[in-house]
């Protein structure tokens, strides 16, 4: 599977809300960057705050990795176009924030989404310990969506081993990757992945 790697365009519009910064594409720019593309769904990076979910999505869109800490506010979202056997599946990419005084948001990020990427920190016990708070948050809000569980920072020395991963894993039957945004391993294939499964939800819903 292929995808195309332009990210389409992120423009700014501000709403009333002073936390809530939403980067939107216009519709000619959708339009010029993929005329053919047939379906469309949300999907959500979700996970505590600085586990790496803005980093994971730049590293994947932009091909850049930024050491700096820039929190989000609010969310932020991308759009990519991924090349299917028989479509274009587009993915709105919802980057949504991890600190607690965001938590208002939440809904937004759920309503409508289709699929989910759930990220730890493999340095950060806490953020591992947290998996299942945010895991009950996505099945209670969004159902029984497609998720790709990540382990980031596998650059850094681990608290967090491969095994822990994969049994948590396996236990609620996610995919599960490894991944570092820094050096870009496997960020390409989580999101692969995720629009392979939603594509296929989306054919086979029940
Ligand atoms: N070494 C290393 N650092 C990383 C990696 N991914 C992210 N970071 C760093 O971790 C910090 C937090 O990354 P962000 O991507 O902003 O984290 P976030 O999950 O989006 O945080 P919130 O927006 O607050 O929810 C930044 O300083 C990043 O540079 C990685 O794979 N390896
Ligand atoms: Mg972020």
């Amino acid at each position: 599977m292929n995808w195309c790697s332009k990210l389409v365009e992120e423009n700014s519009s501000h709403s009333d809300d002073p936390t809530l910064t939403i980067h939107t594409t216009t519709d000619t720019d959708l339009q010029q960057s993929s005329p053919t593309h047939s379906h469309t769904a949300k999907v959500i990076v979700i996970g505590e705050a600085t586990v790496g979910k803005t980093s994971l999505i730049t590293r994947f869109v932009k091909g850049i990795f930024n050491p700096s800490y820039i929190l989000t506010i609010g969310v932020n979202f991308y759009v990519q176009d991924f090349n299917m056997t028989d479509k274009v599946l587009r993915l709105v990419i919802w980057d949504t924030a991890g600190q607690e005084r965001f938590s208002s948001l939440r809904q937004l990020y759920y309503d409508g989404a289709k699929g989910a990427i759930l990220v730890y920190d493999k340095t950060n016990e806490e953020s591992f310990e947290k998996l299942g708070y945010w895991l009950n948050e996505i099945k209670t809000n969004m159902g029984d969506v497609p998720i790709v569980l990540v382990g980031n920072k596998a650059d850094l020395e681990e608290i967090i081993t491969f095994e822990q991963g994969k049994q948590f894993a396996l236990a609620h039957r996610l995919t599960f990757l490894e991944a570092s945004a820094k050096t870009g391993h496997h960020t390409t294939k989580i999101f692969d992945l995720l629009a392979s499964q939603v594509s296929n939800q989306m054919a086979h819903p029940y």
